[in-house]
């Protein structure tokens, strides 16, 4: 018979820098869900990509001094990169896809030009605030406090001829689809989505779908200088990963439509548009979409621009990707925002797998080694304390695919955890050390145990999805092989044979020291200091001598027209005449601030033209680097000091 399929996808992620712990959060929980549903029976097939085009991965390659094609292999191929990261992470990804794919990239363009031929799309002029790392437009009306409602920076006036999609046309069929079906999950989601984009004041906006302003996207074939909106090509990987608009996959009829597990920021897009722009080619619309929550930290999203972004390679060095990846769906519910923190890594390792299941596992496997020479005898007795731990074992699968299926995979866990925990207690009720002494009780104590190694090998098959190198690990300890630990047994006792043989192996999860280990994370995760500029070489001090440093009060500052660079300076040099200046400080100020500012300047340097002008000396600056980044900040002075005075 054939297996039933299920598709499921991550975000596509941008490779504009490392991705960080808040990325692995998402891949691994889609991962755990694409291995539970395989656990199953299911054919699945689990995309996860890179979302490579667009002005913000254009702008950093420039700043790398690189192509952004070469600025994206680095981080996508690169050494520690995205897929290496994968890898790491144990992430079962049946499929790659990078938007710059040539399959994908003529899909793309083949896409545009069907919607563009039947319609929906269409050419326009666009204005609007524009926010470059969100490569967003908004209206005045959706800024918060003049700023981007997406990452609260600034956002500027933009102006362009551009193809629009009529989004317009779909909202009654999208607001119908949020409101009226469980498309979009968690349903505490839908509202917000539906008040602010649809029925907002003027309803849902056609969307501008293509940019002139730079060229680091794919093409728009039929118009040379359009090239087309990174979410417009980001969002149809979920089906030309399938095959759709091209021959590289023939896969659409037997994966699609799939789930789309995404962050709760881009909701948004895999909401509103993504459909209505499945509903303009006549694709069926994904089976859900679901949005989790954010992990914050030091009460902000972590996040590649904030800074704050935890590295998933220390973590996994230092306790294994399993814990990690327990750790990361044990602890926050999926669908809310979670607190990263190192004290709650630590503390559900330690709690949930050292003591917890860790425990369970040893403690069994060393006592059938050490009452039985490691294999369970054939005689057993029943006893009354087995009652309570096997009603609880036997419903247990049922309760965790409960969850499972509403993706509450916090909950699932839960389940099996309760499970592990009522069967540590199952050994302080039944006493396999007073049983050990009585050599008539060994039968007794032998189905105690055997009971034990079936928890272990039930709650082991519903821990495979979240960490699979150590559960086979388990399954190696208690002598379960591949068919013992399927779905289909998951919920039979009496599996293992009576006759069951253990093999003591190392310790899964060991405990953590909790005060050293914190103290070592702490230093390891502190912001890096950036470096300094090397030290020069020996100057002549009479070279020195000649330089003339003076104090100058700035009378005027202004920007360059056409440049972006430099601002001009009129300065009080208490010469009595006043003395020009053009400083390449512009993207450090505004021209405002400096105003009645008492700065210092080299003053009997040869005048020098910038942008047309004079410039009669320089000011004085520091220049410094802050996270990688290259600042500037003038030197500015005590004003009681006079305008002319020497600095020496
Ligand atoms: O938005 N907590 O890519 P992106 C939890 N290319 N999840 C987080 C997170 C955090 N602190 N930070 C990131 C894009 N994520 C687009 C997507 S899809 C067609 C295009 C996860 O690199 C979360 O899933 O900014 C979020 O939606 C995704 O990474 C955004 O990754």
């Amino acid at each position: 018979m054939e297996k039933p399929t299920f598709y499921i996808t991550t975000p596509i992620y941008y490779p504009s820098d490392k991705l960080h712990i808040g990325h692995a959060y998402c891949t691994v929980a889609t991962d755990a869900i694409a291995r539970y549903k395989r656990l199953q029976g299911y054919d699945v097939m689990f995309l996860t990509g890179t979302d490579e085009h667009g002005q913000k991965i254009e702008e950093k390659a420039k700043a790398a001094g690189v192509s952004p094609k070469e600025f994206v292999d680095r981080i996508v191929e690169g050494e520690k990169g995205v897929k290496d990261l994968w890898k790491l992470m144990n992430i079962s990804n049946d499929r790659f896809i990078r938007t710059t794919d040539d399959y994908h990239v003529k899909s793309i363009q083949r896409i545009f030009r069907k919607m563009y031929d039947n319609g929906d799309i269409y050419k326009g002029k666009y204005s609007g605030m524009y926010c470059t790392p969100c490569e967003s437009f908004w209206t005045e009306s959706q800024l918060v406090d003049g700023k981007c409602p997406d990452c609260g920076r600034e956002v500027k006036y933009a102006e362009e001829e551009a193809y629009f999609f009529r989004a317009s046309k779909y909202a009654p069929r999208v607001r119908e689809l949020l409101t009226g079906t469980d498309f979009l999950e968690p349903q505490s989601r839908v509202n917000e989505m539906v008040n602010n984009f649809i029925d907002c004041e003027g309803g849902l906006q056609d969307l501008c779908v293509s940019r002139t302003s730079f060229t680091w996207g794919v093409p728009v074939d039929f118009d040379p200088g359009h090239v087309v909106y990174v979410w417009l090509d980001a969002l149809f990987n979920y089906v030309t990963a399938l095959g759709y608009c091209n021959d590289e996959y023939d896969e659409l009829d037997k994966y699609w439509p799939g789930v789309n597990i995404v962050g709760k920021e881009i909701v948004r897009f895999h909401a509103i548009y993504w459909p209505a722009f499945l509903m303009s080619v006549g694709l069926p619309l994904p089976k859900k979409v679901y949005g989790h929550g954010w992990l914050i930290f030091d009460g902000k999203k972590m996040g590649k621009s904030t800074g704050n972004v935890v590295d998933p390679y220390v973590l996994a060095e230092r306790y294994g990707v399993d814990a990690l990846r327990f750790f990361l769906l044990r602890t926050f519910p999926f669908g809310s925002d979670g607190s990263f923190s190192n004290e709650l890594l630590i503390s559900t390792i330690n709690t949930d797998l050292a003591n917890d299941l860790g425990n369970l596992l040893s403690r069994t496997t060393a006592m059938v080694g050490k009452y039985f020479g490691g294999t369970l005898p054939w005689e057993q007795e029943a006893g009354e304390e087995d009652a309570d731990l096997l009603e609880l074992l036997g419903g247990l699968r049922d309760r965790y695919e409960t969850q499972m299926e509403k993706l509450q995979l916090q909950n699932g866990l839960a389940e099996v955890f309760r499970v592990i925990a009522r069967a540590n207690k199952y050994i302080d009720e039944t006493t396999p050390w007073v049983l050990a002494k009585d050599e008539t009780k060994k039968p007794r104590l032998a189905r105690v145990l055997y009971n034990l190694l079936e928890s272990l090998r039930i709650c082991g098959t519903l821990l495979k999805p979240f960490m699979p190198a150590s559960m086979d690990a388990l399954a190696a300890q208690i002598g379960a092989d591949e068919a013992a630990m399927s779905w289909e047994k998951a919920n039979v006792w009496g599996v293992l044979p009576f006759e069951a043989a253990v093999v003591k192996g190392e310790n899964l999860f060991p405990r953590i020291n909790v005060e050293k280990e914190l103290a070592a994370l702490s230093a390891l995760t502190a912001p890096k200091k950036d470096p300094i500029e090397p030290f020069k070489e020996d100057a002549v001090f009479d070279d020195f001598l000649k330089c003339d440093f003076r104090v100058c009060k700035v009378l005027k500052c202004e920007n360059v027209k056409k440049s972006q660079k430099l601002l001009r300076f009129e300065l009080d040099d208490g010469s009595g005449t006043t003395r020009q200046i053009l400083s390449g400080i512009a993207a450090f100020y505004k021209p405002e601030e400096l105003v009645g500012k008492t700065v210092a300047a080299i003053v009997n340097l040869p005048p020098r033209k910038m942008m047309g002008q004079d410039s009669n000396g320089m000011l004085i600056s520091a220049v410094y680097k802050e996270k990688g980044e290259e600042k500037v900040r003038l030197l500015i002075l005590d004003d009681a000091i006079p305008a002319g005075s020497v600095l020496c």
